[in-house]
């Protein structure tokens, strides 16, 4: 922990400056120089891991409710600790927020973990809004009538340091009169090192190194030793675009009217689809399928063309090995670039990830332009 770090890096400096003290008196210069070589052997150990709990409330780690009302509630057998908070769902507008906060961790990647314990009664639709400080990143619903008692992953984000934080709120979380409620209970950060950041690079003569490639499959007829070219791209790089429609990556509409369009600039190959948002129930649905991919765990990308017109609360779902996850994003910005939706693991052959303009911003529009996967080592 950084707070036990600081101390012991406090007492090898009051043990540097009593050695000075001890040995220094009257020789001067010399021991003040022993004293620096001291202090550069310390090593600051910055944490990896943190876990924030309904009952935290330290300085460096804390859950606080910022709105509505809460009540504690104790069950033991599926809760993280001693107990968990909750409140009611609302079919509007949000009368209740909560956050868990984080100011030790270092600056870089991290899986978002949240736990919960699952009922039947619980929303199947809890937004948790991953924070970079006051800065939203995504929002992604979670269904606490299933996956009780464990660490369930939200993604993978950036944070910069100390500005780690998950806020829970209630609204539009009742879905059914059998949502009465949704729980507050338990949130974890762990620092992936190997997360990527893909480069917001010209995506039309983007070029493959097959060592970095990594986990992108190289077919069977293609260089396996190394080499960079444009002239000889996989057959499935794990890249989809709008435009795909082969059978190992493809673009489909699921339902709705999707148009195409390059309105809107910075989209990724010939154009993108759109679709008008909706406030309530979807009306339009696309999946992207890539196929020809082995099974293991890939950071999952989208490319968008942003305006002010386009919705916030885009809803992208991933398909993986686990489940369907909802990640909702803001499509008025970071257009032109890959953006990380996570991190998931999959079955060979079965990468998906679907978009649909349900539960979003009415007025505006839904871009479906391209998603890429990524393979990444496993955790
Ligand atoms: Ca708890
Ligand atoms: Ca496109």
């Amino acid at each position: 922990m950084l707070v036990h770090d600081s101390s012991s890096t406090a007492r090898v400096l009051l043990a540097a400056a009593c050695l000075s003290l001890l040995l220094g008196i009257g020789t001067g210069p010399a021991l003040a120089d022993s004293a620096v070589d001291v202090q550069i052997r310390v090593r600051i150990n910055v944490p990896a891991t943190a876990i924030v709990d309904n009952t935290d409330a330290l300085a460096w780690k804390k859950y606080e409710e910022l709105s509505g009302n809460w009540r504690r509630r104790k069950r033991p057998s599926d809760c993280y600790g001693t107990n968990y908070t909750w409140t009611k769902t609302e079919a509007g507008a949000e009368t209740a927020r909560a956050r868990w906060s984080c100011t030790s961790l270092a600056a870089g990647n991290y899986e978002v973990y949240a736990w919960w314990p699952a009922s039947r009664f619980q929303s199947t639709s809890v937004p948790y809004v991953v924070m970079n400080g006051s800065s939203s990143l995504a929002t992604v619903l979670v269904d606490q009538t299933a996956n009780g008692g464990q660490w369930n992953l939200l993604g993978v984000y950036g944070f910069d340091a100390g500005g780690h934080g998950v806020e829970i709120h209630n609204g539009q979380t009742r879905q059914s009169k059998q949502d009465r409620r949704l729980c507050a209970d338990a949130v974890k950060f762990v620092r992936v090192e190997s997360a990527q950041t893909l480069e917001s690079t010209d995506p039309m003569s983007e070029t493959y190194d097959w060592e970095e490639a990594g986990g992108i499959i190289v077919p069977a007829t293609a260089p396996i030793d190394g080499g960079t070219g444009t002239d000889a791209l996989p057959s499935c790089d794990g890249i989809v675009d709008n435009r795909d429609s082969t059978w190992q990556k493809s673009c489909k509409r699921l339902s709705g009217s999707w148009s195409l369009s390059t309105g809107v600039g910075a989209y990724y190959g010939r154009d993108y689809a759109y679709t008008n948002a909706k406030l309530d129930d979807e009306t339009a649905r696309a999946r992207f399928i890539c196929r020809g991919l082995s099974a293991g765990r890939y950071g999952v990308y989208a490319w968008w063309s942003a305006t002010s017109n386009r919705a916030t609360r885009v809803a992208y779902e991933i398909h993986h090995a686990k489940g369907v996850t909802t990640v909702r994003l803001d499509q008025t910005k970071n257009g032109g670039q890959w953006n990380l939706l996570g991190t998931y693991d999959f079955d060979a052959s079965s990468h998906v990830v679907e978009i649909h303009n349900g539960q979003s911003t009415p007025g505006k529009f839904v871009c479906a332009d391209a998603v890429r996967f990524v393979r990444v080592p496993p955790p």
